[in-house]
């Protein structure tokens, strides 16, 4: 892209588009061609006092005094923006994130305007609760926390910052929100059409950068209330680290490395189409990805070979083709990591069927974040390549002989994020269900989502659900008022 075509982005800060204090910005580039296709701001702790200032004062004014029905209608008309303009943001997303633009066209933005619409709807049919005792009476308020910190990753960039913004908001929340430095497109455009809706100046804020700067001085923020945050296991330590002496509300959705269970009961065909969706929607870069195959013997081999069948199938190439299902990954940093991790699953003594190494793409694309999809057997469940996340296109798969063995492996990680397995036995499902170390377990599908159910990981995959009521309640302080009655009549 030429240098005049660069987009120079701002923050959104109490209403308006602003420039970093510090005048500095980063290169955002398009993973797919190596190309430079932004310019965002580098902020700094002073641009998140700003904005945290910001914040504060549109919650303690007229946004803290606006209703939840005209919050709801507001998320709407959000909803509304988002979709007005969803063409164009899922070409912004394929360009910033390496996706195919198909899937962005077809999840990323349609989820993004389902947040809003389904948020809207939850802050309209909200109720509480009332706890009746014989001479008192309990009922519970839902307030907002204040200002919330948004942290948010670079695999569903808008997707995710809506899943957050639209409960805060709706709730009564100012926000803070920090996307990826990775991608920052979307977020930018949402700031605009946040901005077109008139929401009260201060009351949604974006602050571009660095995680270790912008982040960490939202997470530090005394005013800063509460943090929601995905991203990975590691930050999301140092950010559990800085927000708890400070005692405030944290929700963390973190890594995975899920176990797909296939039984021998299972339909061969589903189950392979199922496993192979599950390893690499997204280029394998979604938290709820099925990076072990967990294989009942029997079908060990029939199962591995319609796998790689499938998987060959699975040619990267230009994400902006609508043919495309493979795209880029997010960065030659992560696709980097993930080629190390290919040799150590050598070194290991795996053995790879397909994939393993960078396929050769023509003119503008040569230079991309590329990777083929890569399966791998012959690991032991229990070494690094088989236990570590790698968020990228690979998977390994690993023989079981018993339901135990199976639930062993799968367990056997310190991720407990999501699994799918699939069999035909109900009762087997209910069983394994119940045994899975596992924030959501799927069976016979993967990735379906109801928006009303809990999301979220055990072990360390996170602390918290959000999801329905729980992002509600995730977002707001419940006040329990307790009334006392006297001795009553009727008691
Ligand atoms: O994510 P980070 P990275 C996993 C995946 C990936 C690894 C690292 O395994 O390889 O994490 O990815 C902000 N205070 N996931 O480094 O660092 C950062 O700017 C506050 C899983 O890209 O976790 C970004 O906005 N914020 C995952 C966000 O945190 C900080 C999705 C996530 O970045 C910060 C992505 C700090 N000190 C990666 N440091 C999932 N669960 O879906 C960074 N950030």
């Amino acid at each position: 892209m030429s240098e005049s075509l660069v987009r120079l982005l701002s923050n959104f800060v109490d209403g308006r588009f602003r420039d970093p204090d510090g005048g500095e910005y980063l290169d955002d580039l398009n993973p797919a061609t190596g190309e430079v296709i932004a310019r965002i701001p580098r902020s700094a702790a002073s641009d998140v006092d700003e904005a945290a200032r910001a914040a504060r004062s549109a919650f303690e004014g007229e946004w803290g005094r606006t209703n939840s029905m005209d919050r709801a209608a507001l998320l709407d008309k959000i909803a509304d923006g988002i979709e007005g303009r969803a063409d164009e943001l899922a070409n912004l997303e394929s360009q910033d994130s390496g996706k195919p633009i198909q899937l962005a066209r077809s999840v990323d933005i349609p989820r993004a305007v389902a947040n809003f619409r389904f948020f809207a709807g939850a802050v309209r049919h909200d109720s509480t609760t009332c706890h009746s005792m014989s001479d008192a009476l309990n009922y519970t308020l839902r307030r907002p926390l204040g200002v919330a910190g948004l942290i948010t990753p670079w695999n569903l960039p808008l997707y995710l910052l809506s899943w957050k913004t639209a409960p805060a908001l709706g709730v009564g929340n100012a926000v803070i929100a920090k996307p990826s430095e990775l991608t920052p497109l979307t977020a930018s455009a949402l700031a605009e059409i946040i901005d077109d809706v008139g929401l009260p100046a201060g009351a949604f804020n974006l602050v571009h950068g660095l995680g270790s700067e912008a982040g960490q001085a939202i997470v530090e923020d005394e005013r800063v209330d509460m943090i929601s945050f995905t991203g990975g296991t590691a930050t999301g330590a140092v950010v559990a680290r800085t927000a708890a002496p400070k005692f405030k509300k944290l929700s963390l959705e973190l890594g995975g490395k899920n176990p797909t269970l296939v039984f021998a009961d299972a339909d061969l065909d589903l189950a392979i189409e199922g496993a192979c969706r599950a390893g690499f929607l997204n280029q394998g870069q979604i938290c709820l990805c099925g990076s072990r195959i967990l294989v009942e013997r029997k079908i060990l081999d029939s199962f591995v070979t319609g796998l790689v069948e499938r998987v060959r199938d699975l040619e990267p190439g230009d994400p902006s083709l609508p043919e495309t299902r493979m795209g880029a990954l997010v960065s030659a940093a992560h696709r980097d990591k993930i080629e190390g991790y290919v040799s150590l699953a050598r070194d290991e003594g795996g053995t790879i069927l397909c994939g393993g190494s960078r396929p050769k793409l023509p003119g503008r694309l040569a230079r991309g974040a590329f990777f083929q999809p890569t399966v791998v057997v012959g690991l032991s469940p229990t070494c690094r390549t088989s236990t570590e996340e790698i968020f990228g296109p690979v998977v390994t798969v690993h023989p079981f002989d018993s339901e135990e063995e199976a639930i062993d492996i799968a367990n056997g990680v310190r991720y407990g994020l999501a699994a799918s397995l699939w069999t035909r036995d109900l009762v087997r499902a209910h069983r394994i269900s119940a045994a899975l170390e596992s924030g959501m377990v799927w069976v016979n599908t993967w990735l379906k989502r109801d928006l009303r159910v809990p999301f979220g990981g055990m072990k360390d995959s996170g602390v918290g659900r959000e999801g329905g009521w729980l992002s509600l309640d995730a977002f707001s302080e419940l006040r329990n008022v307790c009334i006392e009655l006297g001795p009553l009549p009727y008691s």
